[in-house]
């Protein structure tokens, strides 16, 4: 029996010993060591931030009532922090403006802006659309494009001028200093249709417009050729090609239409008296309806 006890202490004690040990054994798992923070290697933010003005262009006139597409780009190397606008009067007094329609493609290296300007209020002469930014390392720029700001009335000016001055051609065709048949649909398009996602135009709009370009009486009739009261992308293609205004228009033939062949190209449409001059009795109305509205 003693023997027996002796034993079961034995037992007892190498199970302790043994429990003891897998502590042991435990406890000299080395604890892992915390992965060091990686230290963040220093970027070189070498470059001040790059502008660029691609709209409105360098000494453009507008009226004051025309509608102004600023679009520009702002770019840098490692992070922008703050981009701000401004229109810069003739006395050099800067007005602040609100940065509106950023692009949703954003980022920190990259700024877009994409908006309009009325600069109704402000007096003629030169003004200046003026745009600096900062990138984080400080590193300040400025760029600025200088615009004519027209505030006669449309009866003092000529058909040109206030044709050109009204913004238009630069609104519709961002970037593009000639429209090609594509760009030239689209942008009458956008005329006949002040909706440019649904098709469905107003008619009596359509008609209106085939009369002051041209006279063209019931040009509804003549474009809706599948009758479903639609105006189809292949009805406007086939319409504006029948009124020929690209064609006639393209006056050096190379298949793309200016500003100006586009000012002229309205004007012979518009001179009603045809003594080729377009007065302010003939354009103000067209003008201010479908280019100024
Ligand atoms: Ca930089
Ligand atoms: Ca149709
Ligand atoms: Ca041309
Ligand atoms: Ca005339």
């Amino acid at each position: 029996m003693k023997k027996n006890y002796w034993l079961l202490l034995c037992i007892l004690l190498f199970a302790f010993t043994s429990c003891d040990k897998d502590d042991d054994t435990n406890s000299a798992v080395p604890t892992p060591t915390p992965t060091p923070t990686p230290t963040p290697t220093p970027t070189s933010d070498a470059d001040p931030p790059q502008i660029t003005i691609f709209s409105p262009y360098q000494n453009d006139s507008y009226l004051a009532i025309a509608v102004v597409g600023i679009y520009a780009e702002i770019t840098d190397d490692v992070s922008l922090d703050k981009v701000e606008l401004f229109l810069v009067n003739p006395s050099g007094e800067r007005k602040q403006l609100s940065i509106e329609n950023a692009g949703t493609q954003e980022t920190n290296k990259k700024k877009t802006i994409n908006q309009i300007l009325i600069p109704s209020n402000t007096i003629s002469g030169d003004h200046g659309i003026l745009i600096e930014a900062k990138d984080r390392s400080g590193k300040a720029v400025s760029k600025s494009v200088s615009i004519r700001v027209i505030a006669e009335d449309l009866a003092d000016l000529d058909f040109k001028t206030a044709f050109i001055s009204t913004g238009w051609f630069e609104r519709m065709g961002c970037c593009n200093r000639s429209w090609d048949v594509e760009m030239f649909n689209k942008a009458f398009y956008s005329i006949i249709n002040r909706s440019p996602w649904d098709y469905s135009v107003d008619t009596t709009y359509v008609n209106e417009f085939g009369l002051d370009f041209g006279g063209h009486s019931q040009l509804w009739f003549k474009w809706d050729t599948n009758k479903n009261e639609y105006l189809e992308n292949s009805e406007l293609e086939n319409g504006l090609d029948d009124l020929r205004f690209f064609k006639n228009w393209d006056k050096n033939q190379d298949n793309l239409i200016s500003e100006d062949e586009l000012a002229d190209g309205i004007a012979i449409l518009w001179d009603v008296n045809k003594d080729n001059k377009v007065t302010p009795d003939e354009f103000e109305r067209k003008l201010l309806k479908y280019f100024l509205s």
